[in-house]
């Protein structure tokens, strides 16, 4: 089985999905009156350009649906993700705006009446100089109400949000494990001063605290009293947890999460989980498929994950952005680690001054953070990718991102993906401020010599002279259009591709200053890039095809991986 996100007992919960009425027609300046009387429809979760009818529409359009309600309630709607940007309006006033497509927003009513009230939103997947990501990407920007929208009923006084921080010990011949837990809890109050119980349940453990609002916060400590099973990559136990809220004895309100209890740490060369140095081996996964676009259903996460195990590969970079929570509960599940990623793609330092670019990508950062801090799988916050490292204003501003994502988790490693060129000229100046340095290498693609092992051993040796830590590549590939096979062994097939991995793989599984890799990446995705250098309108580098068929080069790196 699996968990719903945002799970509660006590409150009603619904989820808004299904058709909604929609509308592209509506000019820029266009306000809720301004919604026509007989609108066209369209699914919800979905992202539009995966339908025909909307397959090339980049700009605005707006959403409309009733919401019944049988009480007088207060209201909370939160939206997964709306690709890019959103302004929301409930009953025509407006409630709520949000920047950045890939990270959830919410807000609360009060009081509303019983009956309809109708919910408008307007979305906006046009990107422009002041968006993260830039206009330029290697990936389609889909746009639409692309995750979920969950509405649920909160009484008066209700559990904002809750944060769970723990550290672990384990007896000196790392036998039993014993977790101290600090829960910070947020309450807050729709209408007058009420004392309330907090009640954090995690395990068989419960706890108490009184907390009166609108004070608002309280923080509860906890000492699992029976010792806890590590999160491991082979045993990846999760732990429940229940937040309530209690007034005589009853309880008014809760929130529900799981947790996995884990170590992240480095030393040396090494990532270490638990204590233990691991290998990570992984590949890069974009949210996209020729039928859903970015909005995919479980299935398709379910079965791009079992792929990617069978391959003996147990790391995923969630290139270039924060992926569907339920896919990151997934990875709980199956123990797969997994790299997060701000879609801060290629800035230069003028891009990072625009307007409130930096601002913005710290609120992103901090969103993303708040979303998934309790998935265990998550074991690092990557800033950026292939930005102007060698600027000073880009080192600047990765050190201001790392420092927030630090204060925010100290939890987790810090990371962001540098590209070979800079690296191998020695002007990178971001990667001093990471835990770990993730590096993408293009080797044999990119470059007018065949893929060759000795420039990959002599681009490793130049990283490890650099950086005194973990190095990760993180991306490394070659394109191949699905089927082409050719005996020259030509750029482009099948057969050149799946050499490039028998050449390069080897090459870093024996280094040890390498402490894991990604490949470029997992499946053929859709981007709106140069078709010379995209055939087909694709990225081709996935050693799977757009409809997940094996590339030759998935047997070889499965083969390389696992026998
Ligand atoms: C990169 C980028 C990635 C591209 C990839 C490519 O370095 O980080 O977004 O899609 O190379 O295929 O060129």
């Amino acid at each position: 089985m699996h968990r719903r996100f945002d799970t509660t007992e006590t409150r009603e919960q619904r989820h808004l999905d299904g058709t909604w009425e929609f509308t592209t027609a509506l000019e820029a300046d266009a306000t809720p009156a301004d919604f026509p009387a007989e609108p066209e429809t369209i699914p919800v979760p979905c992202a539009w350009n995966a339908l025909a009818d909307y397959a090339d529409h980049h700009g605005s359009a707006w959403y409309r649906r009733t919401i019944t309600l049988p009480d007088c309630a207060n209201v909370r709607v939160r939206f997964l993700a709306v690709s890019h940007e959103a302004i929301v309006y409930l009953d025509g006033e407006r409630r709520v705006e949000h920047s950045g497509g890939y990270t959830p927003f919410e807000f609360v009513a009060e009081d509303l009446s019983a009956g309809e009230h109708e919910l408008l939103v307007r979305a906006e997947n046009g990107r422009s100089e002041t968006t993260i990501p830039l206009p330029e990407t290697d990936w389609f920007d889909y746009g639409g109400i692309t995750r979920e929208v969950v509405l649920e009923t909160v009484p008066n006084v209700y559990i904002d949000d809750f944060d769970l921080r723990y550290d672990l010990a384990s007896d000196p011949d790392g036998g039993r494990t014993t977790a101290r837990i600090r829960a910070d809890v947020d309450v807050s109050n729709c209408d007058r001063e009420t004392d309330r119980t907090v009640a954090v349940t995690i395990g068989e453990t419960t706890v108490r605290e009184r907390v009166t609002v609108p004070a608002g916060k309280t923080s509860v400590e906890l000492a699992l009293e029976r010792p806890v099973d590590r999160w491991t990559l082979d045993d990846p136990t999760l732990y429940d947890v229940t937040v309530a809220l209690e007034a005589e004895e009853t309880v008014v309100d809760d929130r529900r999460d799981r947790i996995g209890f884990r170590e992240v740490t480095v030393d040396g060369r090494e990532i270490l989980l638990n204590g233990e140095p691991v290998d990570l081996r992984g590949v890069n996964r974009h949210e996209d498929h020729p039928e859903w676009g970015s909005a995919q259903p479980l299935r398709v996460m379910r079965e791009d994950l079992a792929r990617i195990r069978e391959a003996g590969l147990n790391c995923i970079r969630c290139s270039h952005y924060p992926n569907h929570p339920r896919f990151l509960d997934l990875c709980d599940e199956l123990g797969v680690l997994v790299i997060e990623e701000l879609p801060y793609w290629h800035f230069d330092a003028d891009d990072f001054e625009r307007a409130d670019l930096l601002e913005r990508g710290e609120r992103m950062l901090e969103e993303m953070i708040s979303r998934d801090r309790h998935h265990p799988s998550v074991f690092a916050w990557s800033l950026t990718n292939e930005c102007a490292n060698e600027q000073a204003g880009v080192a600047e501003a990765t050190d201001h991102l790392a420092t927030v994502a630090r204060e925010t988790d100290d939890s987790r490693l810090v990371t962001l993906a540098s590209y070979n060129e800079w690296v191998d000229r020695g002007e990178d100046r971001c990667l001093e401020h990471c835990d770990f340095a993730c590096v993408n290498g293009y080797y044999g693609w990119y470059t007018d010599e065949p893929v060759a092992a000795d420039q990959w051993t002599g681009f490793l040796e130049r990283i490890a002279d650099r950086r005194d830590c973990p190095i990760f590549v993180s991306e490394f590939g070659a394109g191949a259009i699905e089927g082409e096979r050719t005996w020259e062994r030509a750029k482009w097939s099948e057969t050149y591709q799946s050499e490039f991995f028998e050449t390069v793989l080897p090459v870093l599984l024996a280094d040890d200053s390498v402490a894991g890799f990604t490949i470029w990446q997992f499946c053929d995705t859709r981007t709106s890039r140069d078709p010379m250098s995209r055939p087909k309108s694709k990225n081709n580098k996935g050693i799977v095809g757009e409809y997940r068929r094996p590339k030759a080069a998935y047997e070889t790196v499965r083969r390389l991986l696992t026998e």
